[in-house]
């Protein structure tokens, strides 16, 4: 479908945000005029209210962020398929909304909502963070989002809820990869309390400006820049407060291998691999490998969390 292609096409020529911003602009025009008959509305609209005014965090790495290609063709996400390139395809007709989104356990306010609900009139930040994965490759993306505490605190969590988990939505015929027993299904994560307020986190909705492309984990993922990238779970359809740790998808998997925390340290390294220094997708084949930093480069905000921990035991 024509429609479908065009974001390829056009965003590997991309280099300039501005002139990227205007191409997406055009493509929701042409996108109005093809396909007003085959869509749901939501799709046909203008930019979601939420994404209208966007402002820059204080939170935000100087660093070049990747291109929109680098963004949205290299990712892990294996309800869409375990290559790199396959959740690009795997999630192409994948259409998030409606959404709904389950709060529940140790809060006052529990319950089932409808994910636009929760979004509308919400105040929205670009937040350029490092993303590094176990894998030792990282990238640096223009996040849309807003704090999770922010939104945590909205449900009145119970003296009791030390923790807080994290359920990717469970439905094999509209992600494929859950056919497969690669990993238990549905995925799932959890931060201890202090981590899941502690204002780095956040719940992003977009990149670039834009909506959450599916690849990435439309329509809500975790992102959590000083942990490893399989803690920032995607397409979340549950938030449950808990008083009991959680596990998380790949320490049931490979509890040698996965920890519960997940702290980007280049000290600690996986027992395959080390985990001292990495490559920055985009940067060239040719390119060095640059030097990993402790806890991914945000030691000044987040390295008091873990203070008196033996990092090597809690990995
Ligand atoms: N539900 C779900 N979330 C997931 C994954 C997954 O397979 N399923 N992969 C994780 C891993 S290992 C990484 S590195 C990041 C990748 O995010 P990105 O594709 O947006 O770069 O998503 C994480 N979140
Ligand atoms: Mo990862």
């Amino acid at each position: 479908m024509l429609i479908k292609k065009t974001p390829d096409i056009l965003s590997s020529e991309i280099t300039d945000s501005r002139l990227y911003f205007g191409r997406r602009r055009f493509m929701r025009e042409a996108a109005t005029l093809a396909l007003a008959a085959s869509l749901p509305t939501r799709l046909l609209a203008d930019k979601p209210t939420w994404l209208n005014n966007i402002s820059p965090s204080d939170f935000s790495t100087s660093e070049q962020p990747n291109s929109y290609s680098d963004i949205t063709t290299y990712n892990n996400y294996y309800e869409f398929g375990t290559g790199k390139d396959q959740p690009q395809h795997q999630a192409r007709n994948f259409n998030p909304w409606p959404w709904q989104l389950k709060i529940s356990g140790e809060a006052e306010k529990t319950g089932t909502y409808n994910l636009e609900d929760i979004l509308a009139g919400r105040a929205m930040e670009e937040r350029i963070y490092r993303l590094r994965c176990v894998e030792a490759w990282s990238m640096v993306i223009p996040w849309v989002g807003f704090p999770l505490g922010e939104l945590l605190k909205e449900f009145l969590p119970t003296s009791r809820a030390k923790f807080v988990e994290f359920v990717t939505l469970n439905d094999p015929s509209r992600m494929p990869g859950q056919k497969t027993r690669v990993l238990q299904w549905p995925y799932r994560e959890g931060l201890r309390i202090d981590e899941a307020m502690h204002p780095l986190t956040i719940l992003a909705t977009g990149l670039y400006g834009e909506e959450l492309p599916n690849q990435n984990g439309a329509p809500l993922r975790l992102v959590i820049p000083w942990k490893y990238g399989f803690k920032s779970i995607k397409a979340i359809t549950e938030i449950r407060f808990r008083e009991t740790a959680p596990n998380n998808s790949w320490r049931q998997s490979q509890p040698g291998e996965y920890g519960f925390y997940a702290n980007v340290n280049p000290e600690v390294d996986h027992p395959r691999w080390s985990q001292a220094r990495e490559r920055r997708i985009g940067a060239g084949i040719f390119a060095p490998k640059q030097e990993t930093l402790m806890f991914n480069g945000y030691a000044d905000q987040v390295a008091s969390l873990y203070a008196g921990m033996d990092l090597k035991r809690n990995f």
